[in-house]
């Protein structure tokens, strides 16, 4: 790639432009505004390298969900061309490599502080300016800030009394040691069944003396069959590149598969057995796609759940933990769905017990395990595979202060409410990559990303080409986002999980609201072309004041 980088215009701390983060997001925000705009930026990133979620989820088996070949950067040719992945669904330590590899084809990091933890961040109205100061006491400006801190980075670590007491290592996988963990010999437990739980299960699993999971609710997980690439495969990759990009744009989730416009109920039931078998024997997040109507209609869904239900009590043999597993109460893909390499066939190993905490309620952790009402577990390790504070949790982290001393937490205390997930009202110059009320944690996240960042780009562009001074949503046009985002949600079945963190529900306190847009990708990325098309419909745009004569401030409401 020719280098076409412009020199810096002003001193690193007086900036155009900061991103938070150095992930997916921060990394491609940082390449549009240097080399397509020309703006002075810096990213600011709390860890040592970049990688975001994939720096710091380093637990035993993590691995993405979504297909290698639809899970990378799609805007670069070159990047394309230059790397391939090995896997059907990558490993947290080939993800880190793409990301590497890319910071360093992209030269990127030169602009980054790594290190660099933001403690806060307040809007200076006067000089409409960012000011932007880190852990370690030094400050930034900027005219525009743009959090990329991803959605899933603040761990959440659950209050259960005695934690601090235990005795032995303990690991939440939201902030995985580098070193890594041994469990050899070790009687280790571990809290939490959902994505990375089911994940992680095997692999400690085969390393430990004994694992015990401890379950609060039981799980739907598909197979993921992941297996080695084959070199055709590759070159299918290789010689469909504009296809299969062109499919991940055209699907409600930005996967590159197509969602089946069959209907399960309109579906007899042998031929819908054997659509969800050969589903079941190819593996994956595809299993959704078997039928249309899955999330929007509980019959349908009650199809898939039980399916899925009467594998799990084959797979299992032990009939008491196959009960515990498959007895699961909420339907189908209401809560993020696992898919897993060999999860419920774990537990016929002779070295994992599942502990069903429906029928013995954890009451405390003592220095040597974890007690239920039915008796103590002796551990020497316990991994927490509890989540995390999803969505808002990292924003609010960031100590946004807007005009008027307006906080976040204060704007978002009843939930969060912004427009189209990349402006918050009172926060001007303020762009959030993948932010609440955009479709983000239910797409394949890199798709989600790269049309964040270019819409975000093109706006920045627009703004400097127009002499606009700083943009922020207006407040009927949040209103009615927010109205969107839930009457989405509520068109699926996705809020009858009761409990799942797209609401909000696993973190004490937080206010119940479902947070992505579930409207789906391709309609989102639609409504967000449309509204740059109108001049930025929905935003208040105010010009500099050189320009004010030219009309005073612009609302394109
Ligand atoms: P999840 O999906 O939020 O799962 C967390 C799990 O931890 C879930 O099974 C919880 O049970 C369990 N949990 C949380 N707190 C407790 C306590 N106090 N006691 C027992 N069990 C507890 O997080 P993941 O990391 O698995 O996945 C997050 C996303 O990352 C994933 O969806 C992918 O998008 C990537 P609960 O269901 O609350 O009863």
């Amino acid at each position: 790639m020719p280098d076409t980088r412009p020199k810096l215009t002003a001193s690193p701390r007086n900036l155009d432009a900061l991103i938070v983060g150095a992930g997916f997001s921060g990394l491609y925000q940082l390449h549009c505004l240097r080399e397509r705009l020309g703006l002075a930026v810096q990213v600011l990133e709390a860890a040592t390298g970049v990688g975001g979620t994939w720096y710091w989820n380093r637990y035993p088996g993590a691995r993405c969900d979504s297909e290698s070949h639809s899970y990378n950067y799609t805007f670069s040719r070159e990047l394309l061309n230059e790397w391939e992945w090995s896997e059907r669904y990558p490993e947290q330590a080939e993800i880190l490599r793409y990301l590497n590899f890319v910071a360093d084809r992209l030269d990127l990091r030169r602009d980054i502080f790594f290190n660099t933890r933001v403690a806060a961040a307040n809007y200076d109205e006067g000089a409409n300016q960012w000011r932007v100061s880190t852990a370690d006491g030094r400050e930034f400006r900027a005219t525009y800030l743009i959090t990329a801190v991803g959605c899933l980075s603040t761990t959440n670590i659950p209050d259960i009394p005695g934690l601090k007491s235990f005795a032995g290592d303990c690991h939440h996988t939201g902030n995985w040691p580098h070193a890594g963990v041994d469990f050899s010999g070790k009687r280790v437990g571990m809290l939490g069944t959902g994505s990375t739980g089911i994940q992680a299960a095997p692999v400690i699993a085969q390393g430990a003396a004994h694992l015990t999971v401890f379950q609060r609710t039981p799980n739907y997980s598909i197979p993921a069959h992941n297996a080695p690439l084959t070199p055709e495969f590759k070159r299918w990759v290789r010689e469909n590149q504009d296809e299969i990009r062109a499919v991940m744009h055209s699907t409600p989730n930005g996967h590159p598969f197509r969602i089946s416009s069959r209907r399960a109920l309109a579906t007899s039931a042998p031929e819908r057995q054997a659509i969800y078998e050969a589903a079941w024997a190819k593996g994956g997040l595809q299993f959704r796609a078997t039928f249309h109507d899955l999330l929007v209609d509980k019959a349908a869904n009650d199809t898939a759940a039980e399916f899925i239900r009467a594998r799990i009590r084959e797979v299992v043999k032990a009939p008491r933990t196959a009960a515990a597993l498959s007895d699961i109460d909420h339907p189908f893909a209401t809560k993020r769905p696992p898919i897993d390499s060999g999860y419920f066939e774990t537990f016929n190993r002779d070295n994992v017990t599942l502990v069903n905490l429906r029928d013995e309620p954890l009451e405390c952790i003592l220095p040597e395990g974890i007690r239920t009402r039915a008796g103590t577990y002796a551990l020497d390790t316990l991994v927490l595979a509890t989540g995390f504070d999803a969505m808002t949790g990292p924003l609010l982290g960031l100590n946004l202060t807007g005009r008027g001393g307006l906080t976040l937490a204060r704007a978002w205390r009843e939930g969060p409410r912004t427009y189209l997930g990349l402006q918050v009202e009172g926060f001007p110059n303020l762009f959030t990559v993948t932010g609440p009320g955009s479709p983000s944690v239910l797409v394949n996240m890199p798709v989600a990303i790269e049309q964040h960042v270019e819409w975000i780009t093109d706006c920045i562009a627009h703004l400097r080409r127009s002499s606009i001074r700083s943009i922020e949503p207006d407040p009927q046009a949040v209103q009615q986002w927010v109205e969107k985002v839930n009457d989405a949600a509520n068109a699926t079945l996705l809020p009858q999980a009761g409990h799942s963190w797209y609401l909000g529900t696993n973190v004490p306190g937080k206010p119940r609201v479902f947070m992505p847009y579930a409207g789906g990708m391709a309609r989102y990325r639609g409504i967000c072309a449309e509204v740059a098309g109108r001049g930025y419909e929905g935003f208040h745009l105010t010009p500099d004041p050189a320009d004010a004569h030219k009309g005073g401030q612009l609302r394109q409401a």
